[in-house]
């Protein structure tokens, strides 16, 4: 015990808190039953933009499906649960009733394409490194306190985001 402290001590390199963070017990409750939340990450705001994106890494454990319903953050009026598709070569946006979590799968969100959260009438600006609490509510009655990280576009969701394609085009 003595001897984990001393390392605790002297480890500096984010990579490695992070990796005790995660293995220390009083880690943030990311679980609601068979739901839970790998990364809960959003893109920093473009300057003057209103909206903002939010994006997760999601796991349904259980065998029975769930689906996202509803969201609600304090640093913008509303959030909207929104897809985004190409339609005639044109990335559009629509906001969706829920967002499916169907049983035993992973949806990772991604910058680009599919689902996401999106932020509406931000109160200030997203900037790197800050965090956005977002309240996520599920069907199966499940309600999770996330903070999501503000985030470059290329950490989001392990990095592997199409580059150049994204929110700037839609949404006023
Ligand atoms: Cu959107």
């Amino acid at each position: 015990m003595k001897r984990l402290m001393r390392a605790r001590r002297w480890l500096t390199s984010g990579a490695a808190t992070l990796m005790l963070l995660s293995a220390a017990p009083a880690a943030v409750a990311q679980r609601a039953g068979d739901i839970e939340v790998a990364q809960a990450q959003a893109l920093p705001s473009i300057p003057g933009a209103r909206n903002g994106g939010g994006f997760l890494t999601i796991v349904n454990h259980g065998k029975s499906d769930d689906k996202i319903v509803a969201a609600a953050s304090p640093v913008c009026g509303h959030v909207e649960l929104h897809t985004m598709s190409m339609e005639n070569n044109i990335m559009r946006m629509r906001e969706v009733g829920d967002i499916p979590l169907p049983a035993g799968k992973t949806l990772r969100m991604q910058p680009g394409s599919g689902y996401h959260l999106m932020f509406m009438d931000l109160k200030e600006p997203l900037k790197v490194g800050a965090t956005v609490p977002v309240t996520v509510k599920f069907a199966g009655g499940g309600q999770l306190e996330l903070q999501f990280k503000v985030e470059p576009r290329d950490k989001i969701a392990g990095g592997s985001a199409m580059p150049g394609k994204g929110m700037q085009g839609g949404m006023r």
